[in-house]
């Protein structure tokens, strides 16, 4: 809504030459405006205020309220103007009304304006409120294989002792799987290692020594390995036995080394990866690529023995195959089966479940 004022006195209308009714009515612009006239439009306009003052809902609105009550031709603007139709000595009074109806609305327009942008903030606050007491979405973060687990742990164990871990290929040339270790063609100790053969002389590898075989032909002693890795047998599957597990053979050969290192390393080796309180035993076996061998079992008081490993002082056919002298360096290995390892360790009491990744078993480690 506007307030309709009657024509107004415009630009010739100066300090010197007052408007006055004479030149107003000369000049055919409208008068008179007196006190009460002026009074009469300043409550006029400040009824027009409280109307819009009311209607305010953004600060937008109160934008254009201003505009329209304070600006260059705005209400109030409008009434100064008016203020010079007066006689001089009218003009104070007048003047004093409509500057206490300007800074009511000044003041007005600033709490206003603290008021929308209170309202505002607590609307931007409301929207983009989290409640950090509501629980929070579970996304399991998954672990890893217990395998995967119990081969770190024992990587760990024997890289602290100062042992390389070293790996090769799973699929081997019949040399370096069986004829390097010192198991011929035809020998029947090659029962032992029922093989996937892939063609004439390439087969997956039945154990890791293969790996220790290249180490030490690519290599001059000492030598101190780990190989972990995955091998193959034509195992059918039972509690025990699986086609595919996983090994770790350890290998060391320097100047000097005998048995007691051996059995000063498993031991190291047993305390770390099942604790105290175990006893070992060495009893005597058979491997064609070590000489003495022997197997493995721990026992902690009063339980059984269990076979932890096979183990035995490297044969001086192996070393003469991959050109060390038998006379110079003596060395020892040992291979574990990690499957056999995490059953005990876990007691876990077959073994295919760590190859069927049910969740309810995998969770567990
Ligand atoms: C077992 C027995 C063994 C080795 C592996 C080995 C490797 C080289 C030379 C001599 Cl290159 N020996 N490895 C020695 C003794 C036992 O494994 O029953 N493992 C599950």
């Amino acid at each position: 809504m506007r307030i309709h004022f009657k024509a107004l006195p415009g630009k010739g209308c100066s300090r010197e030459r007052p408007v006055t009714v004479d030149r107003l009515r000369r000049t055919g612009l409208y008068l008179p405006a007196m006190l009460g006239e002026i009074e009469r439009k300043t409550a006029e306009v400040r009824g027009e205020w409280e109307k819009g003052r009311a209607g305010v809902e953004s600060l937008q609105d109160l934008e254009e309220l201003r505009v329209r009550f304070l600006g260059k031709r705005g209400y109030i603007a409008q009434l100064f103007a008016l203020l010079r139709t007066l006689p001089p000595e009218k003009r104070a009074a007048a003047g004093k009304l409509i500057n206490t109806l300007r800074e009511q609305i000044e003041g007005e327009l600033e709490s206003l304006k603290g008021q929308l942008a209170a309202k505002a903030e607590a609307e931007r606050l409301k929207r983009e409120a989290h409640d950090f007491s509501l629980p929070g979405v579970w996304r399991g973060i998954g672990n890893l294989h217990p395998l995967t687990q119990v081969r770190l742990e024992i990587e760990r164990i024997f890289m602290e002792m100062g042992f390389d871990v070293a790996s090769g290929p799973e699929v081997e040339t019949d040399y370096y799987n069986f004829e390097a270790l010192n198991i011929p063609a035809d020998h029947p100790a090659r029962d032992e290692w029922d093989s996937f053969y892939i063609d004439e002389g390439l087969l997956l590898r039945t154990h890791t020594s293969p790996v220790q075989i290249r180490v030490m032909k690519s290599k001059k002693p000492p030598v101190r390995i780990i190989c972990p890795g995955r091998c193959y047998r034509r195992d059918n599957p039972d509690a025990t036995h699986f086609p595919v597990f996983h090994q770790v053979e350890l290998l060391w050969v320097e100047k000097g080394l005998t048995m007691a290192h051996l059995k000063w390393i498993i031991e190291v080796f047993v305390r770390e990866f099942f604790g105290p309180g175990y006893e070992m035993r060495f009893s005597a076996d058979f491997f064609p690529f070590t000489e003495p061998s022997a197997q493995v079992h721990i026992r902690r008081a009063g339980g059984p023995w269990l076979e932890i490993m096979g183990a035995g002082m490297v044969d001086p056919a192996v070393f003469e195959e991959v050109g060390y002298d038998p006379e110079e360096v003596t060395g020892f290995a040992f291979g574990l089966g990690i499957e056999r390892m995490a059953m005990l360790k876990y007691g876990v009491d077959d073994i295919r479940l760590f190859f069927q990744n049910h969740l309810r078993f995998l969770e567990q480690f």
